[in-house]
Order: C-alpha cells, then sequence, then structure tokens
C-alpha cells in the first residue's frame, strides 16, 4: 500500500476537529496538567463524566518531570501512599514515612490512567479568560493556541463550555486570578515562602469550589489561599487532586 499523506494529514485533522466539537459542551474542564490536574482528571473520567484537560505546554505533568532541581525523584508521604500505589507508580521507602518514586514514571502512570479512563487531552492551548454571565457561575473557559499567545499574535480566542472547571494550574493559579480581576467575589492571595509540612498537611482544606463552578486544586489552591509552597513533596498534590474529584463529583451528583 503506497502511503497517502492527504489521507494522514485528513485522518489528524478529521478526528481532532471532532473531539474539539464534542468537548465544546464537556461536564468537567481540567486546566493544567500537573499532578494535581491529572489525578482529579483520572479519577472523575473513571466516573463516566466527559472530561478535557487543558495544558498549555506540549508536554503533560508540569512541575513533576523535574523532580527536585531537575533530578528525577518525588517524594511522598505516608499519607498519599496509598495513591502511588492507585496509580501502580513504584515507589520505595525512604527513611519514616517517605516514599520516592521516579517523576517519569509517576507522570506517565498518572497521565495513563487519565487516558484509560477517557479523559482527552488539548494540550498547547492556553486558557486566557473564563465565561461567567448573568447568572454568576463560571460556565466555561476561553482558548487560544499558545503559540499564539507566546507570540503576541492578534487572534481572537474560541470558548469551550463546562459544568464546572478545575484550576489545577499551579503556583500561578490561573482561573482564580482572571476571576478576581474582572470582579468576582474571589481573592487570590499568593503563595507564601517554603514550609513542607505546613502546605503539605493544610492544603485540602484549601480545596475547595472558590466560586460557582470553580474548584481549585494542588498549588493553585495553596496559591489562592495564601498557603506556604511546599518543594519537591508530591503526596499533596495527589491527595489535593483526590479531593477535587470527590468535590466535583459531588457538585454534578455523580
Ligand atoms: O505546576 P503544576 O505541576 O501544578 P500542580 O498540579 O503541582 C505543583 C507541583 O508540580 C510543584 C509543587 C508541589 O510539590 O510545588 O510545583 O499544582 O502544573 C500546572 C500546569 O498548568 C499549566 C502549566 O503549563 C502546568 O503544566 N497551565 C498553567 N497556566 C495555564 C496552564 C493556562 N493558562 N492554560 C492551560 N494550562
Amino acid at each position: 500500500m503506497d502511503l497517502d499523506e492527504i489521507a494522514i494529514s485528513r485522518a489528524i485533522i478529521g478526528t481532532q476537529m471532532e473531539k474539539l466539537l464534542e468537548f465544546m459542551e464537556m461536564d468537567v474542564a481540567v486546566v493544567g496538567g500537573g499532578p494535581s490536574g491529572l489525578t482529579a482528571a483520572a479519577l472523575l473520567g473513571k466516573k463516566g463524566l466527559s472530561v478535557g484537560l487543558i495544558e498549555k505546554k506540549l508536554s503533560i505533568g508540569g512541575g513533576m518531570w523535574g523532580g527536585g532541581m531537575m533530578l528525577p525523584r518525588i517524594v511522598v508521604q505516608e499519607q498519599a501512599k496509598r495513591l502511588l500505589e492507585q496509580f501502580d507508580i513504584a515507589h520505595t521507602p525512604y527513611g519514616s514515612g517517605y516514599y520516592v518514586a521516579g517523576s517519569v514514571e509517576a507522570v506517565s502512570k498518572l497521565t495513563a490512567a487519565a487516558c484509560d479512563a477517557g479523559v482527552e487531552f488539548f494540550n498547547l492551548i492556553s486558557v486566557e479568560d473564563v465565561m461567567i454571565r448573568g447568572d454568576g457561575r463560571l460556565s466555561g473557559l476561553v482558548v487560544n493556541w499558545s503559540p499564539v499567545e507566546m507570540t503576541g499574535l492578534h487572534v481572537d480566542p474560541l470558548t469551550m463550555g463546562c459544568r464546572i472547571a478545575v484550576d489545577a494550574t499551579g503556583h500561578d493559579a490561573v482561573l482564580a486570578r482572571l476571576v478576581e480581576k474582572k470582579g468576582g467575589d474571589v481573592k487570590v492571595q499568593g503563595e507564601g515562602f517554603m514550609w513542607a509540612d505546613r502546605a503539605e498537611s493544610r492544603i485540602i482544606s484549601h480545596t475547595k469550589e472558590i466560586y460557582p463552578g470553580l474548584v481549585v486544586c494542588g498549588m493553585a489552591a495553596n496559591a489562592v489561599a495564601g498557603e506556604h509552597r511546599m518543594g519537591p513533596i508530591f503526596g499533596g498534590m495527589l491527595l489535593s487532586g483526590e479531593h477535587a474529584a470527590k468535590l466535583v463529583a459531588r457538585a454534578l451528583k455523580q
């Protein structure tokens, strides 16, 4: 069989446009493909919801790829060990109550779990605004290709609708800041300095619906709450993603 370049191009354009159209109205939009977003997306997909994960970079994984200072290892504490097990991420005990995993395996297994759960990935797309109409509820995301944002081209965005959105954009807390900037009743306090114990122990209480239709998780939750940062310990990210999934499922009565 002769390979047909036109058929190959048609296959890519046709199937991806179909997916984009399908996800114009999704149940859950998870913004950010770091550890917390991936965990939330995987668990929500497993519940049968239509979940789109929008990631501005080419690769999924956020700050997990780099481990600590580019040493590709992450540390997870006892409380989140069960999530390493749930996602089949190999880990070895270190000292008392710490477990070490390879960052490449951790990102890959979380991503694979999200794929298996039917999560649809939209990478190289940046969320630049949110849609909030008269009912005061976030109902969609305003998106554009990341290269448009990077090059500063004057190109108008498109909009994707969702029943609920998860801000998993990490330290920047992008969605929360957008809502705050445009007058929504949200205050992003900004994250504090490094204090792993406090940051990890409080992240679950900061993981919540901060505005109708908007749940924050991971470092975005800590940034909104003015909480400390924690560096390359990742248990809180997994637990926060799990908690966000519970809140979203409850809100959507799944
Ligand atoms: O930063 P990130 O990994 O967020 P996280 O899940 O985890 C934080 C940890 O990696 C680490 C830490 C904990 O130990 O402190 O930093 O909270 O992933 C956030 C993702 O969101 C994407 C960004 O590229 C990254 O992959 N992102 C950020 N802004 C946007 C976005 C945007 N406007 N649109 C789409 N994606």
